[in-house]
């Protein structure tokens, strides 16, 4: 092999090397974003009867235990449109402690364009939640459960 060859090759060799470390940082970065993000926005969630769909956002970020915050609901139909008119309860708790929440959280303004203002969330310990979610609208009644592990 000619000395220049061996230029060349040692070159692409680094270049390849160098691209291999962008991807798996690139790749890296993607999947822990995606993990934070889940923690505090919720992907659409269909209710139990499948007449809404629910997505929550928490206004702290990221959810951490005995600090009382808020979140952001947005419920629309199906059809993607706004849920603008909803009446919305909050239950939650500790499945495994059988206990529920320390607060007593509720919608506190109707935001319009099918969000809301939720107060008063608090966790006060680590451990699996469920924040369940009762969404009447006209004359229906429909629920949704959100899992958090916190
Ligand atoms: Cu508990």
């Amino acid at each position: 092999m000619a000395p220049t060859d061996l230029t060349a090759l040692t070159k692409s060799l680094k270049l390849m090397k160098t691209v291999l470390v962008a991807l798996f940082l690139f790749s890296t970065l993607v999947w822990a974003e995606d993990h934070s993000v889940q923690s505090r926005v919720e992907k659409s969630r269909l209710t139990e009867k499948q007449h809404f769909e629910v997505r929550f956002t928490s206004h702290l970020d990221p959810i951490v235990i005995n600090t009382i915050h808020a979140w952001t609901l947005h419920i629309q139909h199906r059809s993607g449109e706004p849920v603008t008119d909803a009446l919305v309860r909050i239950e939650g708790g500790m499945p495994e402690h059988d206990h529920g929440l320390p607060t007593r959280p509720r919608i506190t303004h109707n935001l319009g364009n099918g969000e809301y203002l939720l107060e008063g969330m608090k966790f006060h310990m680590g451990g699996q939640w469920q924040v369940t979610l009762s969404i009447q609208q006209d004359k229906i009644l429909d629920r949704v459960t959100f899992d958090l592990h916190l």
